[in-house]
């Protein structure tokens, strides 16, 4: 099976025969090539990872060539969309534009769950992580990272009740990376203490023989925090506890990654605190990778504003050199995230890695003086106080019962306010018991004494020589179960969207296949309470089915509202039935010029009749805009409201080889009048063989042109380059 960069992926064919495919390879990839300098287009760059065979430029590759360097940071972008099969597409999407770590979010309430669920069940602001879910989503990886040429790490999360069970999983199907922190469960989920840490021992040993990359999760203290920024020697304590205690387990440094997020954004003074967290961060944990996330907490609906945010938090990755780059889609505050926001994130990370290229060839931390260096050095302090004060308490375990985390003081101020936890508490409390003396098992990446040597002591090291290899090593011994709810799987939202993947019918969508989701941007002169209710109307009347008001943004408390809305279409549309003229031909910029130079060419341009519109002519002509000027080609402007005749008498007297008439008033079709005035009267002065006769406008058809006796019509959207193709290939036409 291979992907062609023209066909949709099938998920049929994902699906066939899941029960029998193997992942190919375990492990995390880090992107290849970094560290050299490289020539890509005109320039040489220093910070770029091996090009992708395949993919997606930026937009402004237009200009160069289509060029797409890619940095060196691996970039993660975050899927939440509840349904795996749709996940896919917007996985293969995003590959495109230069995403290598493809992460899932879970489906809400999964890390409650005491054991693996089965099947393909819809979930909620993410997927039921499940065996097939999981192998469907690799299985189109291994596609699709032969697509792009380039390793794809998938990754999911390891934490729960069931976090060892999953870790398992994930090791026998190929997942190259995993969120794994006991804090997370004791913190957020209010897991037993005990268990998450006597889980996570075992989750993090098979983590670390499948070679796993290991996200921790102490930067959800920045998201639960009153004051992201209050907490920061905390994080470090927590990014601390889980490293050594990995370490512990068997993981290998290189595969840990702190999660850090710049815990500020503007309008507070953002650089000035959270470029000294990260270099600390970096210092303390020199051995250890980063992965960099974007600060969500202080994210509204604006999509720009997360923008912004998101890349002064890219500046910051830059400068500290995190090694994973996530992005979490600026949609976030306003929509369980979309497919194009996916790729927004995504293609913010590239563009702006890629735009920083080198700077510190340029810039330098001012480490070793001023404020820089006082404030590194102030929360490592504060960080270590806070270690010798938990040890005095009695241990970690002491400490959380104390509610010492997520307290809204900047250590070692404390306001009694953090997420208290009993070690005689919390879900799965009294699961864990002691090993009968007896216990083992034949299983590989065992955590602790495992009482081998009674069976054989050439099994020590590999406890599951005795049975023949276990799971991880003889995958024939993985139980595959497929459906166990007949009415929540995947063949019947296939069977529901079938129409839309089998016939030419689209609708369009956001999130999943046929949702007919659209968003729509107005701007309402009232306020913006009134704009509100009033959008909800504009967006019924519209068509629109199911209307949210997704964002408002005062411009002015009278004068008016921005606001954006989203609804649902209620149709289809059969794109059999489009008529669809030919794409408009366009020459390379490269062989207009060459035909120029070798034979000049010459116009006449002007608005025609009584009409003072010159902005389309000028974008169509001038230098500045990408007219047909930047080719060579010589023009001669004649103004707005240009009588017919003068144009005409200009181009005998130039020996124009064309005539570019602009006209946008098309009152009585006036526009059309004109045009057929233009055309005889160069019939009657003896020169229509000779000369190209052009007439663009906002509502000009070129078939209507046509009929009116110019050569061609262009209509809204024009651009130099086809104006001037069409100069080019006429003037060829007439062997001139
Ligand atoms: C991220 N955008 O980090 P549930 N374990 C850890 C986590 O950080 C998370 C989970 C588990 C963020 C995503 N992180 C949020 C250490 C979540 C998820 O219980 O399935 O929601 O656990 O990339």
């Amino acid at each position: 099976m291979k992907l062609q960069p023209n066909e949709k992926l099938d998920i049929k064919n994902i699906l066939k025969d899941l029960d029998k495919y193997k992942p190919r390879r375990r492990g995390w990839t880090w992107r290849k090539g970094t560290g050299e300098h490289r020539k890509i287009g005109d320039f040489e760059y220093y910070d770029t990872a091996e090009n992708l065979e395949q993919s997606q430029p930026l937009p402004g590759g237009h200009y160069f060539n289509e060029m797409d360097p890619q940095p060196q940071n691996v970039i993660t972008t975050e899927i939440a969309s509840g349904r795996f099969e749709d996940d896919i597409r917007r996985m293969r999407m995003a590959a495109w534009h230069g995403a290598d770590h493809l992460m899932v979010i879970r489906t809400a309430g999964q890390s409650h769950f005491d054991g693996l669920i089965e099947g393909t069940p819809q979930g909620i602001g993410g997927i039921p992580i499940t065996r097939k879910q999981v192998r469907a989503q690799r299985k189109a990886l291994d596609l699709i990272e032969d697509e792009v040429g380039r390793p794809i790490n998938y990754h999911s999360y390891v934490s729960g009740v069931a976090g060892p069970e999953i870790a398992v999983m994930f090791a026998e199907e190929g997942v190259n990376g995993a969120h794994q922190d006991p804090q997370y469960n004791v913190l957020y989920r209010n897991i037993n203490m005990v268990r998450s840490f006597v889980d996570a021992a075992n989750a993090k040993k098979v983590m670390a023989w499948a070679d796993m990359a290991q996200i921790d999760g102490a930067h959800n203290a920045n998201a639960t925090a009153m004051k992201a920024w209050k907490v920061m020697p905390e994080l470090m304590v927590q990014h601390g506890l889980n490293s050594i205690f990995s370490v512990k387990c068997g993981m290998d440094k290189e595969n840990i990654c702190l999660s850090s997020v710049p815990p500020t954004a503007p309008p507070a003074p953002c650089m000035r605190i959270d470029l000294p967290y990260a270099v600390a961060l970096r210092e303390v944990f020199k051995d250890y990778k980063i992965r960099a996330q974007q600060n969500t907490k202080y994210m509204g609906s604006s999509t720009r504003e997360a923008t912004v945010t998101h890349v002064l938090n890219l500046l910051i990755s830059k400068l500290t050199r995190a090694e994973i780059q996530s992005t979490i889609t600026p949609d976030e505050g306003r929509n369980v995230p979309w497919h194009i926001y996916n790729i927004e994130g995504t293609t913010t990370a590239k563009q702006a890695l890629v735009g920083m290229d080198g700077l510190q060839e340029m810039v330098e931390i001012k480490r070793d003086h001023g404020e820089l260096a006082g404030k590194v050095r102030e929360l490592k302090e504060r960080a270590v106080l806070f270690m010798e004060e938990m040890i005095e308490v009695g241990g970690y375990f002491k400490a959380v019962e104390e509610g010492f985390f997520v307290d809204s003081g900047e250590y070692p101020e404390r306001n009694g306010d953090g997420i208290a936890r009993k070690i005689e508490g919390g879900i799965g409390v009294g699961t864990v018991y002691e090993r009968d003396e007896e216990y083992m098992a034949p299983v590989t990446a065992f955590f602790g004494y495992n009482n081998v040597e009674q069976y054989d002591k050439n099994a020590i090291d590999n406890p599951a020589s005795l049975i023949g290899g276990c799971s991880l090593e003889d995958p024939d011994k993985i139980v595959y179960i497929d459906e166990l709810d007949e009415n929540d799987n995947v063949n019947v939202r296939l069977e529901e969207t079938k129409e839309l993947r089998e016939t030419t019918k689209i609708k369009p969508e956001m999130e999943w296949a046929g949702d007919g989701i659209v968003q729509t941007t107005l701007f309402l002169p009232v306020d913006e309470r009134t704009a509100e209710f009033a959008a909800i109307e504009v967006g019924k009347k519209m068509g629109l089915e199911d209307v949210e008001v997704i964002h408002k943004e005062v411009m002015q408390a009278a004068e008016g509202t921005r606001i954006e809305i989203k609804g649902r279409v209620p149709f289809t549309i059969d794109t059999a039935d489009l008529v669809i003229p030919p794409k408009p031909k366009v020459m390379s910029d490269e062989e207009i010029r060459e035909d120029i130079d070798k034979k000049p060419m010459k116009i006449v341009a002007g608005t025609v009749g009584e009409d003072e519109h010159s902005v389309g002519l000028r974008e169509i002509i001038d230098i500045k805009h990408g007219g047909i000027e930047k080719y060579g080609i010589e023009c001669e402007y004649l103004g707005t409201s240009v009588p017919v005749e003068k144009l005409v008498d200009a181009a005998i007297e130039l020996n124009a080889d064309a005539i570019l008439a602009s006209t946008i008033i098309s009152h009585d079709d006036i526009h059309y009048k004109n045009m057929k005035k233009i055309s005889d009267l160069c019939r009657e002065k003896g020169i229509r063989d000779k000369i190209v006769l052009l007439a663009g406008g906002t509502q000009v058809s070129n078939e209507l042109a046509v009929e009116s006796g110019v050569d061609a019509g262009f209509g809204r959207g024009t651009k130099g380059v086809h104006v001037a193709t069409f100069l080019v290939e006429k003037r060829r036409e007439m062997n001139k």
